[in-house]
């Protein structure tokens, strides 16, 4: 480093990523944990050298992609209608390694059985920090294949499921997931785009919002076979749709425009409107939500893992910078309160993570039939309850790493406050943190969420493995407020005012079930007793569900600001 002095040119270095697997020593304790041997000497090797790239050509790409946004171009010099979306080389570039890599092949080939998911997941957690958000179409088009698996006809599952399941990139192909229309993207049953019968397909009329995107080859979207009458409802059924016909033209879709948004900048998100598209029904008319869950399902999943890679790569990032950028006489690193931020996202991204990295598990066991039904309702439960946990998390974190980074971080060319941008959608597509509460509570009514989760947690408590008494017991104590809360809790507005709270709680004390699992499994004790000791101390507060509570005592469900 050149020193500082009015005759030298001190310049700061950028932080240097290294290789991000094998940088990564909890990612690599986490897997030695949870994985057989066999596999994760069968797997190592890949994740090696894409942990390398994610933090070499992946980064400039997406740094392309981010600085040569899509642009729309509607009509041709001759009046045609086109609405051509041109992307950038960056964002070809990590669709292509998306495919090539088997983000979304690895799930489907189920090569290492039931640890397929986990491997395929740690792969996107290397991923969607370099991504530019690639990660989104990867998302939809991995819920379309299990959507398929799981509801598709003949013709779906013989002539578009090996595409979206391809590893040839001139074969690959992704779908969008159109859900939401011009009233909103919450209540989905406002939907009102109408499917007209003709033959055995149907025609699509309507408009939709937010769709990420015609650049995709097909989509799943709502519509109601029946006029809804005006101001009601109209069940909805579920349709798959390609883009284009065979003709290359677009399929009934005009793009009224792209979408100027916050973050995600690189990714192509359109309003559209439908005249007439040619559609196919999926699954049992009437029942679209239930049906498409599957796939939102999927893409909640995916959140959650998109979530941890931020929270990690801030903490990676922070580290770097911490030994090259020198302040009041040493390293940053050196000193107290840097030390204390850098451990706190080093927490927040290893918790955050063993969250994430359960569901996969989780998933991996479902879809290979060797989860127990208990197991399934599990991941049914904290599926909403992890993505609305861990995308909080990864605005805090993109936030702290920003200030860690002091003025650079402020600075939109060094690249470092997309990370923010890009976070914060985290908490808002795929169903807001307020719409993820209520779904926790739905799968708690129709599941019976907390049941499933009353067995993982006794069986934890019963075998006491891993953490030591103290932390045992204290673990017990935080179960049995949340159990006694719940069992008090007076009618369902109160349910409902405070299922917010109760999700943030839940996720905490799953941690704190997780860590201790994780100690009794890896051999390498690093800092994780600590860190459970200050998860034990610091996090899973039982006060903060009573606040919520506060807010009925007079009957009014609202605050008022005086
Ligand atoms: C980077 C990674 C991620 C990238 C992805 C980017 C994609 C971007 C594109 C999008 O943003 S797509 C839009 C995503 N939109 C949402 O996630 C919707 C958010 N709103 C909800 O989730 C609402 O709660 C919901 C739409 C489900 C409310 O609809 P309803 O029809 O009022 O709900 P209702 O009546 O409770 O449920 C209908 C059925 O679905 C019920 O089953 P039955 O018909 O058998 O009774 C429910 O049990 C079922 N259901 C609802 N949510 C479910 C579910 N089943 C399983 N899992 C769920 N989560």
């Amino acid at each position: 480093m050149q020193p500082n002095t009015p005759f030298s040119d001190f310049l700061q270095q950028a932080p240097k990523l290294d290789n991000e697997f094998t940088d990564d020593v909890f990612l690599q304790d986490y897997l030695h944990a949870y994985l057989p041997e066999q596999t994760l000497a069968a797997i190592s090797p890949d994740l090696e050298q894409f942990g390398k790239r994610v933090a070499t050509d992946f980064i400039d790409w997406a740094r392309e992609a981010e600085k040569n946004p899509p642009k729309l171009t509607q009509f041709n010099a001759w009046g045609e209608r086109v609405d051509e979306i041109l992307v950038s080389q960056g964002w070809l570039n990590l669709e292509k390694v998306a495919a090539e890599d088997g983000l979304v092949a690895i799930g489907y080939e189920r090569a290492q059985g039931e640890y397929s998911r986990l491997y395929q997941f740690s792969k996107l957690y290397l991923y969607t920090a370099s991504s530019a958000i690639y990660t989104c179409p990867l998302a939809m088009t991995d819920g379309a294949a299990r959507l398929i698996e799981l509801h598709g006809d003949a013709f779906l599952k013989e002539e578009i499921y090996a595409g979206l399941t391809s590893r040839n990139p001139a074969t690959f192909k992704t779908s969008g997931q159109w859900m939401t229309e011009r009233t909103g993207g919450s209540d989905v049953s406002r939907s009102m785009t109408l499917a007209i019968a003709d033959g055995e397909h149907y025609e699509l009329h309507g408009h939709k919002w937010f769709t990420s995107a015609i650049t995709a080859d097909m989509a799943f979207t709502l519509a109601s076979t029946e006029q809804p009458e005006l101001g009601k409802r109209a069940p909805l059924s579920l349709f798959y749709l390609p883009i284009r016909n065979k003709d290359g033209k677009l399929n009934g879709i005009e793009v009224e425009a792209l979408k100027d948004k916050l973050g995600t900048k690189a990714l192509p998100t359109a309003q559209l409107k439908l005249k007439g598209v040619k559609a196919r029904l999926v699954g049992e008319k009437g029942k679209g939500v239930r049906t498409i869950s599957t796939l939102f399902n999927i893409t909640r999943i995916y959140n959650t893992i998109s979530a941890v890679s931020y929270m990690r790569r801030a903490y990676a990032l922070c580290k770097a910078y911490s030994t090259q950028r020198e302040a009041f006489g040493q390293p940053i690193a050196n000193h107290l309160l840097y030390k204390k931020n850098l451990r706190e996202l080093e927490i927040t991204y290893q918790s955050n993570t063993l969250l994430a990295l359960f569901l996969t598990r989780l998933l991996g066991k479902e879809e290979c039939g060797k989860a127990t039904a208990n197991e399934s309702v599990l991941l049914r439960l904290l599926t909403p309850v992890a993505k609305l946990y861990t995308a909080k998390n990864a605005i805090a974190s993109a936030s702290e790493h920003i200030e860690m980074f002091g003025g650079m971080g402020y600075l939109e060319d060094s690249g470092i406050p997309s990370m923010l941008r890009d976070a914060q959608v985290l908490s808002i597509w795929e169903g807001t943190t307020n719409v993820l509460s209520m779904d926790m509570l739905r799968a708690m009514d129709k599941e019976d969420g907390l049941a499933a989760f009353k067995v993982f947690a006794e069986g934890l408590l019963a075998a006491k493995h891993g953490g030591n008494d103290e932390q045992w017991n204290a673990i017990a104590t935080k179960y049995a407020a949340l159990l006694s809360f719940l069992a008090h809790l007076d009618g369902q507005d109160e349910r409902i005012a405070t299922s917010r709270d109760i999700a943030f709680y839940l996720a905490e004390l799953t941690i704190a079930f997780l860590w201790a699992d994780f100690l009794a499994s890896t051999p390498h004790q690093r800092s994780y007793n600590q860190t459970l000791n200050y998860w034990i101390a610091f996090k899973m507060n039982a006060h903060s569900f009573q606040s919520a509570k506060l807010l009925l005592a007079d009957n009014q469900p609202h605050i008022t600001f005086s």
